[in-house]
């Protein structure tokens, strides 16, 4: 960094250039098992949903597939997966739940 130039007005090379850490979407998977009131209390308890939002987001993923729940920072994201994780396996549900980046 020049001493001559206050930050401001030194042009950033791309090295140094500040980059926003990357955020993550925690993504839950369809399966055929999973009770669908199950999904509803997921997304409510670990994503603080409403419940019209949380069924509006469980029904996406019964006909699409997937949905994403929720976009965080990494460590956040890991744990929100491995705690849903947890709490699907206590209750005997196959529900998966990932983490992608944006
Ligand atoms: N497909 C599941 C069923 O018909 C419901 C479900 C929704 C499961 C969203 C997983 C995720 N019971």
């Amino acid at each position: 960094m020049s001493s001559q130039n206050s930050p401001s007005t030194v042009l950033e090379s791309q090295a140094q250039k500040a980059k926003l850490p990357p955020m993550y979407q925690v993504v839950l998977l369809n399966d055929d098992y999973t009770p669908m009131e199950f999904v509803v209390i997921v997304l409510q308890k670990f994503f603080g949903k409403g419940r019209e939002q949380a069924t509006q987001i469980m029904l996406k993923v019964h006909r699409e597939g997937k949905g994403v729940c929720g976009v965080y920072p990494k460590d956040i994201a890991s744990t929100k997966v491995e705690m849903v994780s947890g709490f699907a396996r206590q209750h005997q549900h196959p529900l998966q739940c990932v983490m992608e980046e944006t």
